[in-house]
């Protein structure tokens, strides 16, 4: 298709703006099929930038390598540049729209010279959802192209949605590097290499997109932080419903009754393998709806319904192996891209953790090196193989454990929702919110523990990442707050607070004094879901407490082994912890949001501490 040829007025003319300004040798709008897919390939392995597997091994794969200054999202250079500083707030890299659009449009003139400047249709949700949106993105980079085509809907279809005058969020991007007559790649990843002159730059008061300089995940791939969560939050915000950084899972119990739970974790808590899980306990299933962005809106019956923006995943390969997602193995087992991955002599890809040693006498390291193959998956920290944030792309739709209905355009309905962090102390197993209002509380103090080794903070010390959204969030976190608590009055005003998810706060990492892990994760973790699905059926399987519900003695099945004393300890109340935990919230988090916090969550944390007060005082027979 041309660009002659586009019936959407407002999309063919910012088409060929863009051309105009960026210089491109061509410009093809993409269709979405296969064919387009295989070609975007063909030219990547030709200008020697991507490799393909080996066919026998992993059927239509293939292994990319990005500049070691592309191999994450770049957060320091993630902009948010509403009119007003204060409606970016403290979380989010500020700068003033117009400035911003006025530097980028210098760097973009001739930028893609050389290029081929690719117009993406895609769906974020399933095409004509009236809970998914259209966006469009320009890109110079195949490999962009092939994975928008996994991880988003692409192609005629979408157009044919958005009809001669819908809406569309603009994304531009570009990997910034043009080609002279008659250069190529070569096999070096193009991108701009100097990070401070990368720019993932976003403009929520017009829902646009601009990107420049990285051609890696998040950064590239516009749909889905960039679209389906910064901007969307916005668009949430603007029109009443959620976009939220969470999984979404199936689960049926063993009399058959299927509910659905959305969860928000912040990185490196798993959130891949939980949505993937498989239960330990006999007659339980659980299975994927989405495993990383969920968009939620109210409908008639007063339900939240929920759809999976995406169509992939794009996950991190290091410590995926059979034992820690089992689902995630068999889904990356064939028409999967890899990037950052180790290479075998056999021509398969390899990382650390992924639950065996290297076949053969050496191993390609990410950056191409020959490096002695390691007989155990054991890597050496600073010395990896795969890059720690190595990624596959693979259609969700391979994925064993997928929910038929994962592609319902009218969503499903949550039940319930999960916040969850890395808490080596205090925080326990599970715990129910005893309100709306205290579940955005819990919501809002969502984070993970630091180990003084990982970065210079001190140990134990918590960074928070408020409803796993820190670097999602669109605009300021204390109108993002407001904005869950206002969900929740207007369910009550119209007469369906009963209907809204029940919200609960869990934690799977709690340690001993030994830094030994006291509750065993993966697969056991259906049990705490389970304890969740029953509270749901109103169960009475809970004991109310200053802190919110916890799971009475015996409600929750104990894991093999597991002792009863270390089960009863993740259960209860760990009162110095959490006075400790209050005052670490009222005097060194809350205050940043400044006048934007809602008050109701610091009338929240004077009644918990009013509750825990009184328990003090029993304990310490200081009544
Ligand atoms: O690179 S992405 O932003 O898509 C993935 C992530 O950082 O969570
Ligand atoms: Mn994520």
């Amino acid at each position: 298709m041309r660009v002659e040829d586009l019936k959407h007025a407002k999309l063919k003319k910012w088409v060929k703006d863009w051309a105009k300004i960026m210089k491109p040798a061509a410009v093809e709008i993409c269709n979405g099929t296969k064919r387009e897919y295989d070609k975007m390939l063909k030219i990547l392995v030709s200008s020697g930038l991507g490799i393909k597997l080996n066919d026998k091994i992993r059927p239509g794969s293939y292994l990319f390598r990005s500049d070691p200054s592309d191999v994450a999202r770049a957060e320091s250079r993630t902009f948010i540049a509403s009119k007003k500083k204060v409606d970016a707030g403290p979380n989010n890299n500020w700068t003033d729209p117009d400035e911003l659009k006025k530097t980028m449009t210098d760097l973009f003139k001739g930028c893609m010279k050389g290029r081929i400047m690719y117009v993406i249709p895609f769906s974020m949700g399933p095409v004509g959802s009236d809970i998914a949106k259209i966006g469009v993105e320009i890109t110079d980079s195949p490999y962009v192209v092939a994975n928008m085509h996994i991880m988003t809907r692409v192609g005629k279809k979408v157009l044919d949605v958005l009809g001669t005058d819908g809406f569309f969020v603009p994304c531009v991007h570009s990997i910034a590097k043009p080609l002279a007559k008659g250069e190529s790649d070569g096999g070096k990843w193009p991108c701009e290499p100097d990070v401070q002159k990368k720019f993932i730059s976003h403009f929520p008061d017009t829902y646009e997109i601009w990107s420049y300089g990285s051609g890696y995940g998040g950064n590239a791939l516009l749909g889905k932080k960039c679209l389906a969560l910064r901007i969307a939050s916005v668009l949430a915000r603007d029109e009443g419903w959620l976009a939220e950084h969470m999984l979404i899972l199936k689960i049926t119990n063993p009399e058959g009754e299927v509910k659905y739970f959305a969860g928000a974790f912040p990185s490196a808590c798993g959130k891949t393998n939980l949505s993937m899980l498989i239960p330990t306990m006999p007659g339980w299933k659980v299975q994927t709806i989405g495993d990383d962005i969920a968009w939620m809106k109210f409908k008639e019956d007063g339900r939240l319904y929920a759809i999976n923006p995406e169509a992939g995943f794009f996950g991190v390969a290091p410590g995926t192996s059979d034992n820690s997602n089992f689902n995630a193995m068999k889904t990356i087992s064939h028409n999967t891209i890899f990037t950052n991955c180790g290479l075998t002599v056999d021509g398969d890809v390899w990382w650390e953790q992924i639950g065996y040693g290297v076949p053969g006498g050496e191993v390609l390291d990410w950056k191409g090196q020959r490096r002695p193959a390691p007989k155990t998956d054991k890597g050496v920290k600073g010395e990896e193989i795969a890059h720690v944030n190595a990624r596959f792309t693979t259609p969700a739709s391979q994925c064993p454990a997928i929910a038929p209905e994962w592609e319902d355009p009218n969503g499903v309905p949550i039940s319930a929702f999960m916040f969850g962090g890395r808490r080596a102390t205090t925080i326990p197993l599970v715990n129910q919110s005893k309100s709306w209002v205290h579940g955005v509380f819990l919501g809002s103090i969502t984070g993970s523990e630091i180990t003084a080794a990982a970065l210079d903070i001190a140990a134990g010390s918590v960074r928070r990442d408020p409803f796993a959204m820190l670097p999602f969030c669109g605009y300021n976190m204390g109108d993002y707050f407001n904005h869950w608590i206002k969900i929740g009055q207007k369910a009550a005003a119209e007469g369906h607070a009963d209907k809204l998810p029940k919200i609960f706060f869990v934690n799977w990492f709690r340690k001993d004094t030994f830094d030994h892990f006291l509750w065993p994760g993966y697969g056991e973790n259906a049990r705490v879901l389970a304890w969740i699905f029953n509270r749901c059926n109103d169960e009475e399987n809970y004991l109310e407490t200053a802190i919110g519900n916890l799971p009475k003695p015996g409600s929750i099945e104990p894991p093999e082994g597991l002792n009863p004393d270390v089960m009863s300890s993740l259960c209860s109340v760990d009162v110095e912890g959490w006075e400790a935990e209050i005052a670490d919230i009222r005097s060194d988090y809350y205050p940043q949001y400044g006048a934007r916090l809602p008050k109701v969550l610091y009338e929240e944390l004077d009644v918990i501490e009013g509750e825990l007060a009184k328990l003090h005082a029993i304990l310490t027979g200081n009544r």
